[in-house]
């Protein structure tokens, strides 16, 4: 029932998103945008069990073919400068929360996820902040003070926060930014506890650009992180913004790299995605930059630790890249008039290919009540294991529970893209915030780590506690 609302809702939705965009064409004398797909991007994305997220600009969401394309599209949003430092606190102490209120909002008002960007960065400070001088002592209290002022504001709000950004140069040492240079490395540790103690649900990230393949840069980040995981720190997320450019996108160095942070026990997801390229666009560059995007999303979808990707920018008329690299744009999924790109379909097909289609909503498939799982090892030692499974379910979802058995001994350490918890050797995942949504014929996927012993292949999984096929 619950499947069919939120369809019929998002199917009126859309017919506003074309309303509107025809109002825009004529108002800006630009032809009408094409027709968006149906179903879209976010709930062929829901199908996967993984998120489709935009950055958002905030002086935009008063555009309704802009917000419109954001709340249809995507289920999640990144504020794309609003909740950087220099814009929550432009004098020291005194907050301005406008901006982020306003997305937070917005995104509850539209049942989607926010991302929260960026906690700690060299970039975007506050001129009070970048031209002061502190001690070391203070210094470190003004950047936990705002982490902890910042992430509790929002505790419960924002699943998902970038608490360090951009914290390395290109060979892999660490950036020589105000904080490196003043507290050195431990200012990293400290931010992640400081924002887990102001929020505890949330999940904790470190985002960069140019780590996207097994490099320099991307090496130093394992290191850090791989630290950070020894000593305890709080972390639980790598962010790999991939600012990417069309013909230069190798997608399976990409899964590649992805995979080896996800085997580290942490969640990783594609942060910014956009590419670009030399312009003016033509017909064969925006193919090519169709099959980037794809090869993109088909590296996230292939690891089942990557929870989502989220886009820098809806449009081509919104991008930053312009601004910065001269000549070169178009880096979106759609174009200068809001109409969807090559590369908008591209996105759709991949989540299409790795979820199968939720079809027509108004003519759903007959609920057949049945489910398989695979429940696959991926990874074994002697006292623990990485586990991954898939349910395919018969019968459309608005919510799961799927329960297994370890053997005897054996215990959760840790899980993701569901809510999970042991009572003896049964362990109960519940869906995450973001996939709890299934069509008739798609698949739940999550995955834990066990210590204690490993898990066996193939155990039997039970969906709302019926016992699922094997295979
Ligand atoms: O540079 C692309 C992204 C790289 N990773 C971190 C992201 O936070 C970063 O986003 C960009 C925004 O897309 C831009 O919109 O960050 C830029 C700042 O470093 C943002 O640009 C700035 C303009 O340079 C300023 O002139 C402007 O005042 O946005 C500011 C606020 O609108």
């Amino acid at each position: 029932m619950r499947q069919h609302r939120v369809s019929t809702v998002r199917r009126l939705a859309r017919a506003t998103v074309a309303a509107s965009a025809a109002a825009a064409a004529l108002a800006f004398g630009f032809s009408a945008p094409s027709q968006a797909a149906d179903p879209s991007l976010r709930e062929v994305a829901e199908s996967t069990g993984r998120f489709i997220g935009t950055a958002v600009n905030d002086g935009l969401l008063s555009n309704g073919t802009y917000s419109d394309i954001v709340s249809t599209e995507f289920d999640s949003v990144t504020a794309e400068n609003a909740m950087k430092w220099e814009a929550v606190e432009p004098q020291r102490g005194q907050y301005n929360w406008a901006g982020g209120d306003r997305l937070v909002q917005f995104a509850q008002d539209n049942d989607q996820l926010v991302y929260g960007h960026t906690l700690v960065w060299h970039s975007q400070m506050p001129g009070w902040l970048q031209n002061g001088s502190f001690s070391n002592n203070e210094l470190r209290q003004i950047m936990t003070d705002h982490v902890t002022t910042q992430v509790s504001r929002y505790k419960g709000q924002v699943q998902r926060w970038d608490v360090v950004n951009e914290a390395f140069n290109e060979d892999g040492s660490l950036r020589q930014s105000k904080f490196y240079q003043q507290l050195g490395a431990s200012y990293i540790a400290d931010s992640f506890r400081a924002a887990r103690a102001a929020d505890p649900d949330a999940k904790l990230f470190i985002n960069d650009y140019n780590t996207e393949l097994d490099n320099a840069k991307s090496d130093g980040l394992y290191r850090l992180v791989s630290d950070l995981l020894a000593q305890g720190v709080p972390i639980d997320g790598v962010g790999f913004q991939n600012h990417l450019i069309v013909g230069n996108v190798n997608g399976p160095a990409i899964r590649q790299n992805l995979q080896r942070f996800a085997d580290l026990g942490l969640e990783v997801a594609v942060t910014e995605l956009d590419i670009r390229m030399q312009m003016p666009s033509d017909s064969s560059k925006l193919q090519q930059q169709a099959r980037d995007y794809r090869a993109v999303a088909d590296a996230c979808l292939a690891v089942s630790r990557c929870s989502g990707i989220t886009v820098w920018g809806v449009s081509d008329r919104d991008s930053w890249v312009p601004d910065v690299f001269e000549g070169q744009g178009a880096a979106c999924p759609w174009d200068e008039n809001y109409r969807p790109k090559p590369a908008y379909d591209a996105l759709r097909d991949a989540f299409v290919a790795a979820g199968g289609d939720p079809g027509d909503p108004d003519d759903p498939e007959p609920p057949t009540g049945d489910c398989s799982a695979v429940f696959n090892v991926s990874n074994r030692w002697d006292t623990g294991s990485v586990v991954s499974v898939t349910v395919r379910t018969g019968q459309a979802l608005s919510g799961w529970r799927a329960q297994f058995d370890l053997p005897a001994g054996v215990s959760l350490a840790n899980g993701w893209n569901g809510s999970f918890s042991q009572s003896g050797s049964t362990v109960t995942v519940a869906n995450a915030a973001y996939n709890g949504t299934v069509p008739a014929g798609g698949t739940i996927s999550f995955g834990f780590q066990t210590s204690g012993g490993a898990a066996q292949d193939g155990t039997r999984v039970s969906l709302g506690g019926q016992e699922c096929a094997a295979g």
